[in-house]
């Protein structure tokens, strides 16, 4: 399969590309470089050290393209005609997006307007290509029933920041475009990612490794409390810490989506699954990871911040998510060793955590106080 990953230079692009290419796909990445610059600019640094673009684009097999979605998409599909298209060239930071009126311009442009080009691009150019496009469960929100695994268009959204909001904009605009057009696409409502492992990039560390954000924005919530147990900095639960996530490992979010292209849907299909393994509150994740921490002998804390977001503290949440498990995903399952492997990987780099310790705690606030 010609596979094309456009935001192929962040954390799941760059170990997505690396095990297609193992498996025998044919990949063609594109990335204009953004998101090292967005963390550059929240002071922020990738913590495992990760190779140049030039260097990834010299040492690999496969094609890189650096380039602006909105400006090249459309001649990059007249020229490649992929069978699939992996759409990760997202701003991906609710924090980031509630800063001020100029990142939430940015996000809901970059976002909505990339996707909406595509799209355009996609029918004009490549019509059966499957447009696998990476989603939240953010978008949803936290109601109060159980979630089924459904487009806007069958069960509303509640998305909690600007950001969740472009993401719900894409997938109003992609179920339209396969309605009205009959393109197909995937709408993957992912839960939160975490973990620095997988197996390509384990086979060459130094080279494979994909970027790890630990700053308020970029960082997800157990790599970034990961990373504060390494500098044994208080784990910086919001609010009482009682909501409630889907969480999945690297390695399983890759296994998903390669699952989600070598099963693709029918002409003028628009599904959605909802990617995510286990469903932990905050509070118990920063436990768990305290714990861990002791074991290796990191004395840290957990302390309970006024929450600097807008979200429901107590809440329901039972999303259902069957659909990856009927087509064979088979989940890691083992949130305590993959914990023990991020702090293990983490450890050698401390000096670096060190060197951005105040972008680790939160500092954008939903609203005023
Ligand atoms: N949280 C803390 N302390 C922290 C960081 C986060 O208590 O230091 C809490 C947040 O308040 C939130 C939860 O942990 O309730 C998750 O926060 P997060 O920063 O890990 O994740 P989020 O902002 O929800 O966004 C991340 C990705 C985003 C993806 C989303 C999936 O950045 O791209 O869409 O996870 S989901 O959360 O299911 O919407």
């Amino acid at each position: 399969m010609k596979v094309l990953i456009c935001g192929i230079d962040g954390y799941l692009g760059w170990p997505l590309a690396l095990h297609l290419d193992k498996l025998g796909h044919e990949v063609v990445g594109m990335d204009a470089g953004w998101r090292r610059i967005w963390v550059q600019s929240v002071l922020g640094q990738s913590i495992i050290p990760i190779r140049s673009w030039k260097v990834r684009q010299d040492h690999t097999r496969f094609s890189m393209i650096h380039a602006e979605l909105l400006h090249k998409i459309d001649s990059i599909l007249q020229f490649y005609k992929p069978d699939a298209i992996v759409h990760l060239a997202e701003q991906p930071s609710a924090p980031f997006s509630m800063i001020d009126s100029k990142n939430a311009e940015l996000t809901q442009h970059n976002n909505v307007i990339g996707t909406l080009a595509m799209l355009f691009a996609i029918n004009k150019h490549c019509r059966h290509t499957h447009l696998l496009k990476i989603g939240t469960m953010g978008e949803y929100g936290t109601p109060d029933c159980v979630i089924p695994e459904a487009g806007p268009h069958e069960f509303p959204r509640q998305p909690g920041s600007f950001y969740h909001v472009s993401k719900v904009c894409d997938s109003v605009n992609i179920e339209f475009a396969c309605r009205s057009w009959g393109l197909r696409s995937t709408d993957v409502m992912q839960g939160v990612v975490y973990g620095t492992r997988t197996d390509e990039i384990m086979e060459d560390p130094k080279n494979n490794a994909t970027r790890f954000d630990v700053d308020e924005c970029f960082g997800t919530v157990i790599n970034r409390f990961c990373a504060q147990a390494v500098i044994k900095m208080p784990l910086t639960v919001y609010g009482t810490g009682q909501q409630i996530r889907g969480f999945l490992p690297l390695k399983d979010s890759i296994q998903c989506l390669t699952i989600a292209l070598e099963n693709p849907p029918n002409e003028g299909e628009y599904r959605v699954f909802n990617q995510f393994e286990e469903v932990y509150s905050i509070r118990s994740l920063a436990a768990i990871i305290e714990l861990n921490a002791r074991n290796i002998g990191l004395d840290v804390e957990t302390q309970f911040l006024d929450n600097p977001r807008v979200e429901a503290d107590s809440h329901k949440y039972s999303p259902r998510h069957q659909k990856l498990f009927d087509l064979g995903y088979k989940p890691t399952n083992n949130l305590r060793q993959e914990i023990e492997d991020i702090l293990t990987d983490l450890l050698p780099h401390k000096k670096r955590i060190e060197s951005i310790r105040l972008a680790l705690f939160p500092k954008t606030r939903w609203r005023a106080k």
